[in-house]
């Protein structure tokens, strides 16, 4: 039933600020600029939305670098303008989930200021992780870190009068030098973060993303480590398909997935209980095996976790198969709801990630124009396969802005125009996220593809954007937003969120075939090279593409999803 833990079945969209739409004119999008086009996401049919960092920050890593958790950056509008766009969602009937990133802040922060005014020793480094180097002169990194986006983990301070005998201290930042770690063995950085809660909580947000969770707590010592310490990168796709691993590679570190974590999300469970109205808590973990990420979902912690599995899923049965079947079980077996995700502001689009000749090959976090371009047909035709392969499957489920149009990544962006951190610290080794978080098409017609009244949008919209823009498909049939939109409304008629999974065999070529039933409805993509026979008498309720009709009967083509009326 509605608002009983309504987090359960949601079908949760991201809106990720500076590319969603923008109501100010200066190319960059904003919280008006989100008010202003609510109504698409209500007309869509989705139950809630998730917001990535609007808070003050200086944008060095597009808002995960934070100054103020209780203010909007001025790039992003007002609190007034934040109250306004969330009482309009609630009026629409869209929860609001905001991003927390509590792993690190921003340099920039009054917090960090002070702790680079303040000698070694002192109060105001405690809050964060001020080590002396090694070396006799202390030239060395206190260990052997690297960042998640490229170097060292570790950046040395400028001197001061009163460095001790090994000279500056260095900081720890898993991520960008400007993004310093929080040291969450101090309880004044605990209890700021409960009050940060709160205080959301009290302008009405029904829950909250949290960023890097599998992250804070360091172990005892900070040990040297030997491992990869890349989230994305260390991944084993082949592993993962093999049913052993949720995405991500790196919780075996001790910079993640440390016991101590799990403290934390038991006070904040706390936190929320104390509010009416089902509010929760989704974490944001790079772990595997999944049995680790479902240490973050029990009863007493958080309620959701991002399940990443997709992302790294080659387009292959049998490996989807193994992948649902183990997402299920590892979640059921706590009593928490699957979760899944095809797309976010991290990852290639799988529109476009769908159309790499090699997906296991290409790289995640972007594509760039010297990397193997995507077959954009293909990769259009396999996402919407997958799509409704996704949104047919029990539990809760991620839409990235965007995919409901079918939108690929920019993967030609010249250098010149890329923002992500993560490309300058690898010298351009990696291309980086901008690919999937290009502002989106509204109006074929406008400056800009309607993203704002400028003709300039922060990163440059692709040539395929315009006939993508989403004016061009409402109302129209097999457009991408009408097959989402027709989807989701089928989903919640049919309680498919809710339901159990049971496979379905019967099917030619089953090898290729994933074939499901939730509720009243049966699911099947076909993965092969060849069409598939449907059932004689199968009521087609929705399908990816069009189907084959011949004497013979109804036939599924190759990278096509159907829902059959069971
Ligand atoms: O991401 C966590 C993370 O480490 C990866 O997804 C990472 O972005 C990728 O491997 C880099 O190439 C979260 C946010 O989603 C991401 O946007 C932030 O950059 C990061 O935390 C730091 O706050």
């Amino acid at each position: 039933a509605p608002g009983t833990e309504w987090w359960r079945d949601a079908v949760i969209y991201q809106v990720y600020p500076r590319s969603f739409a923008d109501g100010n004119g200066d190319g960059m999008g904003d919280l008006p600029g989100i008010t202003t086009r609510l109504d698409h996401l209500a007309k869509l049919g989705v139950d809630a939305i998730w917001l990535s960092p609007f808070y003050r920050s200086p944008q060095k890593d597009a808002g995960y670098d934070v100054t103020d958790y209780r203010q909007i950056d001025p790039l992003f509008g007002t609190l007034d303008d934040f109250d306004a766009m969330r009482a309009r969602a609630h009026e629409l009937g869209l929860r609001v989930i905001v991003d927390l990133v509590p792993n690190h802040s921003s340099d920039q922060h009054v917090w960090f200021q002070e702790a680079l005014a303040s000698p070694a020793g002192s109060r105001a480094r405690e809050r964060y992780v001020f080590r002396d180097g090694k070396g006799p002169d202390g030239t060395e990194p206190p260990n052997n870190w690297q960042s998640i986006f490229g170097g060292p983990a570790w950046t040395r301070l400028a001197p001061r009068d009163d460095d001790g005998p090994t000279g500056p201290q260095w900081y720890l930042h898993l991520f960008d030098s400007s993004q310093p770690d929080l040291n969450w063995e101090d309880a004044e950085v605990r209890a700021e973060f409960e009050d940060v809660l709160r205080f959301w909580l009290d302008r009405g947000v029904d829950g909250f993303r949290v960023d890097v969770a599998h992250g804070m707590v360091k172990a005892e010592g900070l040990p040297d480590w030997g491992g990869k310490v890349a989230m994305v990168e260390g991944s084993d796709a082949e592993e993962l398909a093999e049913g052993t691993g949720a995405a991500g590679g790196s919780n075996e570190g001790p910079m993640f997935d440390q016991d101590g974590v799990h403290e934390i999300y038991r006070a904040w469970h706390k936190v929320l209980a104390e509010y009416d109205g089902d509010r929760c808590l989704v974490a944001e973990a790079w772990v595997s095996p999944m049995s680790r990420l479902a240490r973050y979902v029990r009863e007493d912690e958080m309620q959701q976790a991002f399940n990443f599995a997709f992302l790294t899923t080659k387009w292959d049965a049998a490996r989807i198969r193994a992948v649902v079947t183990e997402s299920l079980e590892t979640m059921d077996a706590v009593g928490a709801p699957t979760t899944w995700v095809l797309s976010n502001h991290d990852v290639v689009r799988h529109a476009s990630r769908l159309g790499l000749a090699d997906m296991a090959e290409g790289p995640m976090n972007g594509i760039g124009p010297r990397d193997p371009q995507p077959d954009a047909e293909l990769g259009l035709r396999r996402a919407r396969a997958a799509t409704l392969l996704m949104l047919g499957l029990p539990g809760s489920a991620y839409v990235y802005q965007g995919e409901e149009l079918g939108l690929p990544d920019h993967t030609t962006l010249p250098d010149e125009v890329r923002q992500d951190p993560a490309f300058f610290r690898t010298g351009g080794e990696e291309t980086g996220r901008d690919g999937c978080r290009i502002p989106l098409p509204w109006e074929a017609d406008r400056p800009g593809l309607g993203f704002g009244s400028s003709q300039a949008t922060w990163l440059p919209q692709p040539d395929s954007y315009r006939e993508l823009a989403a004016d061009q498909q409402y109302g129209v049939d097999g457009s991408t937003f009408e097959m989402y939109r027709a989807a989701l409304g089928l989903r919640r008629a049919e309680g498919l969120g809710r339901g159990g999974l049971a496979w379905v065999a019967g099917y030619a070529r089953a090898e290729d075939v994933v074939a499901f039933r939730v509720a009243g409805v049966v699911v099947v993509t076909n993965l092969g090279t060849t069409p598939v026979p449907l059932p004689e008498d199968a009521e087609v309720l929705i399908a990816s593409g069009p189907l084959t009709t011949s004497h013979a009967g109804t036939a599924l083509p190759t990278d096509t999803t159907v829902w059959l009326r069971a």
